[in-house]
């Protein structure tokens, strides 16, 4: 396993994810020309990150993609719930929530403030989807209950994002919810290693 990483980006999710499962991998810190460069656009057909060369050589992009895929990998991590159970579907429907219902509210209020725009419908947006998920965290620690899934890793780093830009300021499970993902020792080593 092989990731390419851009410190401060969606490649923490990942490294965050490697974290958790414990095993060896190694890690490319590009530089924002790296990223741009063609030999970086052979392994990410727009120039992001991340992008994981998986051990056969074979390049994998979309976070979710490599979450999920390194969850399958793993699964004495425990990130996953086994395949065909109703938990595993759970697991799907949140990770594909975070990234299509989530991050988009997120990062386009994000651009409306940066536009100086009208902020009250992404306001409205990411009000709704933030309640969803808070309803979610009620009375348990993570999405899938006590444990801890790769959807846990998209939903928290999203709503961190949220947090720290100031996007919210729910001060009740949500706020607990992603303190506790964030808090997490593997988190705290994926962003030291990936600065
Ligand atoms: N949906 C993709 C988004 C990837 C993405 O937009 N990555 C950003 C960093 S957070 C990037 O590489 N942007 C560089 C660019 O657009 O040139 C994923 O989740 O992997």
């Amino acid at each position: 396993m092989h990731l390419y990483h851009l410190p401060g980006s969606r490649s923490t999710r990942v490294l965050w994810t490697l974290e958790e499962i414990g095993a060896p991998y190694e890690l490319t810190i590009l530089t924002r020309e790296e990223k741009r460069s063609d030999e970086h656009r052979e392994r990410h057909p727009l120039g992001r990150v991340p992008v994981m060369a998986l051990d056969d050589g074979q390049f994998v992009f979309e976070s979710a993609a490599i979450l999920l895929h390194l969850g399958d990998l793993h699964p004495e991590a425990g990130l996953l719930p086994p395949v065909g159970t109703t938990d595993r579907a759970i697991a799907y429907q949140w990770s594909v929530f975070a990234m299509s219902e989530l991050e988009s509210s997120v990062f386009g209020w994000v651009r409306a403030r940066r536009a100086q725009q009208d902020e009250a419908e992404p306001a409205e947006r990411f009000a709704q989807v933030a309640a969803a998920l808070a309803e979610a965290v009620t009375d348990r620690p993570y999405l899938l209950g006590d444990t801890f899934t790769v959807a846990d890793v998209l939903c928290a780093s999203i709503l961190g994002t949220a947090f720290r830009r100031g996007l919210t300021e729910d001060d009740g499970p949500l706020r607990a919810y992603v303190g506790r993902a964030l808090e997490r020792p593997a988190n705290v080593r994926a962003e030291a290693v990936g600065r």
